[in-house]
């Protein structure tokens, strides 16, 4: 009946990003960003993600330095106590570059490796690499998003950075994929994707993926960001009910609950 995977992962988001009320500085958003790891930790999350940059419609640019003075001291003081898995959220090569040298054990790259560089610095490591879907570029991709066969277009664009990956070195065994809720896809497309999710098994690749919060579920319920977790759950055990291999959320507790009752179920 159900097609799930013998591992499930989960993967706490951290923003890091200087808070604009509280005038504390980067010190003050790099300590908050510590504590909310060592809170996901002892809410037993399996991968931390941490992004400097945000990818929202409309969100403004940052310089790689102001990138890499967000993340950098954000990663080294979590790995200097902790042996967690460490994710980096970037499109940018000196940061995938500096993360891994901080400890960064997976690159989410939501451009796929499309950026200068960014597969050379990948195959120098021996790290794994999160390949994400999207349509168009953050700015704009929710414009007009449109597809002629989303599942077949998706995939398509998939299995091509999967073998530009392997063209230039990196391992197999490092590549992750993830159809990529939300990046330049309406209601429509989103509920279309998850339906077909199981569908991406095919690539022989673990499947990341992340609705935790997102527009699908606000618009579906009408509730504002705050008042998702309920949605973002049944997203997630849908997710992994058809082969989904990593859940990203900001909330860690109750996925790993949520996640932990369906392994009972298939477990048996
Ligand atoms: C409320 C909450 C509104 C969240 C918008 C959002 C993904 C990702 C993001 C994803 C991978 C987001 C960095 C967008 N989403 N990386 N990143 N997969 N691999 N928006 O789905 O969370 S950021």
């Amino acid at each position: 009946m159900l097609n799930i995977p013998s591992t499930t992962q989960v993967m706490g988001i951290i923003n890091v990003t200087p808070d604009s009320f509280s005038d504390g500085g980067k010190f003050f958003s790099t300590e908050q960003a510590l504590n909310q790891a060592r809170l996901m930790i002892g809410e037993g999350v399996d991968i931390i993600d941490v992004g400097g940059e945000s990818t929202r419609p409309g969100a403004k640019a940052i310089s790689v330095q102001e990138e890499l003075d967000r993340v950098i001291p954000v990663l080294e003081k979590i790995r200097a106590e902790s042996v967690i898995k460490l994710s980096i959220d970037t499109s940018k090569a000196q940061v995938i570059h500096h993360a891994i040298q901080a400890g960064a054990n997976i690159v989410n790259d939501v451009t796929a490796l499309q950026g200068e560089n960014s597969l050379a610095t990948i195959a120098q490591s021996n790290v794994q690499v999160c390949l994400m879907h999207m349509q168009g570029k953050p700015r704009s991709m929710q414009q007009n998003p449109h597809y002629n066969n989303l599942i077949e277009e998706i995939s398509q664009f998939l299995s091509q950075r999967i073998q530009i990956c392997l063209n230039a070195g990196i391992k197999q065994n490092n590549l992750i994929i993830d159809p990529g809720f939300g990046f330049g896809k309406t209601l429509e497309h989103n509920l279309l994707l998850m339906k077909n999710l199981q569908l991406f098994t095919k690539l022989n690749c673990p499947i990341l993926v992340g609705v935790s919060r997102k527009s699908m579920v606000g618009t579906i319920l009408n509730k504002p960001v705050a008042e998702r977790l309920y949605g973002s759950l049944a997203l997630a055990v849908l997710a992994v009910t058809q082969g989904a291999n990593i859940i990203r959320t900001h909330d860690v507790t109750a996925t790993v609950d949520a996640l932990k009752v369906v392994r009972a179920v298939i477990d048996g």
